[in-house]
């Protein structure tokens, strides 16, 4: 029956929000292919001067999209999601300009922290994921989404009239066997309100966050995020000391990050074990060969999939929560021509 109706709201927009001024975003749903699309725009894309640095970018007007809030329409496991850009004509633009893009879901929230869910967390280096049709994130109709895009663009010239199309795909909820429940962990060494970078010092150094799990579960993948010269961001038990995820990050010869590998435990194995009340230490090491701090340089941020041992016992979301509520409001404020200020660091991954 499902997929009747989802035949039938195929054509249809869903959902159209269009504040005075700004872009528009339009939902549909291509139930041939099981992707919800969605399409924002028009955008201006302004080009970077050329010696901006990544905490100056993202305070720059014009380098990131205002929060875009849409609805999920249905039942499903949401599995993936593929990001792609068109100029006025939908001549295809270089998806590489979108910096880095995040989809929120406010109606979950964090494992670990008092914050939305990060449901997408893509840099321009991730290009198009998707997870194999036995795990998805499980999705209820009328799930309140949003989503920000920054840009990055180093020509030489605005680019006017962008639109943006994620596309994100879903199994159905009569898929046999049924998909296992992931859902998105997130560990950061610096986590905080309003900005998850912080000042990198020049030469070694580290910084780590430690923390208890409070629902055990297995990591069927994880992957990580950091910025130029860093070395690695691990995870480490703190009693045993032992390391039980490295990312090295991979970097040119002057030690500018390349990328962060992807770390894989099986998707049908046991996948990597965390324990309930156990504590774990998230750590970001760097090597700034610069001889200055260089301000909001650095970030370490883990992000995998996690089957929970007792999904029922994730915790719920608390909308009265302050700490929910400063993360929502500065999540409103991205892109946002003034007061956005630090709000605009805010990123998971593009890398
Ligand atoms: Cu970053």
């Amino acid at each position: 029956m499902l997929s009747a109706s989802l035949a039938l709201l195929a054509p249809l927009v869903l959902a159209t929000a269009s504040p005075d001024s700004g872009p528009t975003l339009r939902v549909t749903v291509d139930s041939s292919r099981r992707e919800v699309v969605v399409t924002a725009g028009p955008f201006v894309i302004r080009h970077m001067p050329k010696n901006m640095d990544h905490g100056m970018m993202h305070e720059m007007e014009g380098t990131t999209t205002p929060l875009l809030r849409f609805e999920w329409p249905m039942e499903a496991w949401f599995r993936g999601f593929d990001i792609s850009l068109a100029d006025g004509q939908g001549r295809p633009l270089d998806s590489r300009l979108v910096h880095h893009l995040n989809v929120m879901n406010f109606n979950r929230r964090q494992l670990l922290y008092p914050a939305v869910e990060r449901m997408v967390a893509a840099g321009s280096e991730t290009g198009s994921v998707s997870v194999p049709k036995s795990i998805g994130i499980p999705m209820q109709g009328g799930y309140q989404l949003g989503m920000y895009a920054a840009w990055n663009n180093t020509s030489d010239a605005d680019i006017e009239g962008a639109w943006l199309t994620v596309r994100l795909a879903w199994s159905p909820t009569n898929l046999a066997p049924r998909p296992e429940d992931i859902l998105p962990l997130y560990m950061d060494v610096s986590y905080s309100r309003v900005t998850d970078s912080y000042d990198l010092p020049p030469g070694k150094s580290s910084k780590s966050y430690e923390f208890t799990m409070p629902l055990g579960g297995r990591l069927l993948a994880v992957g990580g995020h950091a910025h130029d010269y860093a070395e690695f961001v691990s995870l480490e038990e703190v009693q045993s000391g032992k390391t039980i995820i490295m990312l090295k990050a991979e970097t040119d010869a002057t030690g500018l990050l390349r990328k962060m590998p992807r770390k894989y435990y099986g998707v049908r194995g046991d996948g990597l074990k965390l324990t309930e009340g156990r504590r774990y230490r998230i750590r970001a090491d760097y090597d700034n060969p610069t001889g200055a701090l260089i301000p909001n340089g650095a970030m370490g941020l883990l992000a995998g999939a996690f089957v929970p041992d007792d999904y029922a016992r994730w915790p719920a979301l608390d909308p009265n929560d302050p700490d929910i509520q400063a993360d929502i409001a500065m999540l409103e404020k991205i892109g946002k021509p003034s007061g956005g200020g630090e709000a605009g660091h805010e990123h998971m991954d593009h890398n």
